[in-house]
């Protein structure tokens, strides 16, 4: 199929590079799973991606739950997520002033060399944006930030107002590709899609094929209702890497938000 009829006015409106990067790859790889790879060790998350890699469209990482990392050794990750054509979104939530998220882009992970995407709370100001994209701009590159517009756990203290400020934020800002959205609830996500319009992409996490309350206060909802209800991508974690059948599961994930995707846009 192709990339503009799947997409439809999301293709047209949304045309951050990054974000057209990935739909693209969804487009072609026919899914719309980002994975989370809560993995303790690189090995653990190479094995990972070689089972699932060609399923998934994006990968996105904790690097700081890394036992072994060093910045060697994760060059093996960045060189088997290129290779299955996967946008690498380090989950850093950055929360501080602007200059010291610039900092925080480099340091010992150096995320600014690899991620393509990070994630970032509007707590601190609208001025995060700004030094994340100086920590990129430091190493010569250029990346995007999915802001918190919402999240998944319960109890948490992104309200109505909160959100609304996010989307003030985010749209105002070159550097911003886009939102995350609460995936446990469908409704949230269509408030969220509402407000934000075409021109940028809302991932949302807390998505499972089976509903319900997970560890934690972690909630699910049904990623084929996240993605109807205006979702560009699923962030599914637990979902695939704790399966008993970790590309089979991904592939299931795979076929049902291709499927809703493209339910939603013959609508
Ligand atoms: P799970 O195993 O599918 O529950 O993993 C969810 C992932 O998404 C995990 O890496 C979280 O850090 C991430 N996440 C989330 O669950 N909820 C949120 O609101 C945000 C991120 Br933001």
């Amino acid at each position: 199929m192709r990339v503009e009829d799947l997409w439809g006015q999301r293709w047209v409106s949304c045309t951050n590079p990054l974000a057209q990067r990935y739909m693209e790859t969804a487009a072609r790889k026919q899914t719309l799973v980002c994975l989370a790879a809560d993995m303790k060790s690189i090995q653990d998350l190479l094995d990972l991606i070689e089972e699932v890699g060609p399923h998934i469209a994006a990968l996105k990482t904790h690097v700081d739950i890394v036992d072994d990392f060093s910045i060697e050794s994760w060059g093996a990750l960045v060189e088997s997520a290129n290779r299955h054509d996967l946008l690498l979104f380090e989950d850093r939530k950055f929360a501080d002033i602007g200059k010291v998220s610039q900092s925080q882009m480099a340091g010992v992970h150096d995320i600014r060399s690899w991620a393509d995407i990070v994630t970032a709370h509007r707590i601190s100001g609208p001025d995060i944006v700004d030094g994340i994209a100086a920590g990129w701009a430091d190493a010569d590159r250029e990346g995007g930030v999915l802001l918190l517009a919402q999240m998944s756990s319960s109890g948490n203290l992104l309200n109505a107002n909160y959100t609304e400020e996010v989307i003030f934020t985010g749209s105002r800002s070159p550097h911003v590709i886009g939102y995350i959205g609460n995936g446990s609830n469908a409704e949230q996500v269509a408030a969220l899609r509402d407000r934000v319009g075409e021109a940028q992409m809302i991932w949302t996490p807390g998505v499972n094929l089976e509903v319900g309350d997970g560890d934690m206060g972690q909630r699910y909802g049904h990623p084929k209702n996240s993605v109807l209800a205006g979702a560009d991508a699923i962030i599914v974690g637990s979902g695939i890497h704790g399966a008993d059948d970790r590309a089979g599961a991904a592939a299931e994930y795979a076929r049902v938000s291709f499927e809703a995707l493209s339910r939603r846009e013959a609508e």
